[in-house]
């Protein structure tokens, strides 16, 4: 009789554990496209942005191909605020473009080459 009920016990605990690490919620690394970052500026302003960001655990933003790569935690924030994130900082992300008002207040060498900005490297 000791033995069952200490085989209960056990299940019961086995199966709270599980569930615990079923609710924390697993990390998600998401390669984002954002082609309108320029330069090692830019790269600090968004990872600097993405710290603040509930839920992001890392960010990482290859300038030179245009990609942020993004580590978040999927129980406590998605993909698309993560983007949404990167758009209010001023940059298209995926689909989600740019905030303009953030956009506008970029330094001339962070914005679009349309705009002035880009590969020019007289202008930094
Ligand atoms: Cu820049």
């Amino acid at each position: 009789m000791r033995i069952i009920k200490l085989v209960m016990v056990l299940l019961f605990v086995g199966v709270g554990v599980t569930m615990a690490q079923a609710k924390k919620g697993t990390m998600v690394t998401a390669k984002i496209s954002t082609p309108t970052v320029q330069c090692e500026q830019c790269k600090s302003r968004i990872e600097r942005y993405l710290l603040t960001e509930e839920g992001v655990a890392s960010s990482k933003v290859d300038y030179k191909h245009g990609i942020t790569t993004v580590k978040f935690f999927s129980d406590r924030t998605n993909i698309e605020n993560v983007k949404t994130a990167i758009a209010n900082a001023g940059y298209d992300a995926d689909n989600v473009k740019a905030n303009e008002e953030s956009y506008a207040k970029l330094p001339t060498c962070c914005k679009k080459p349309e705009d002035g900005g880009g590969e020019d490297k007289k202008k930094h």
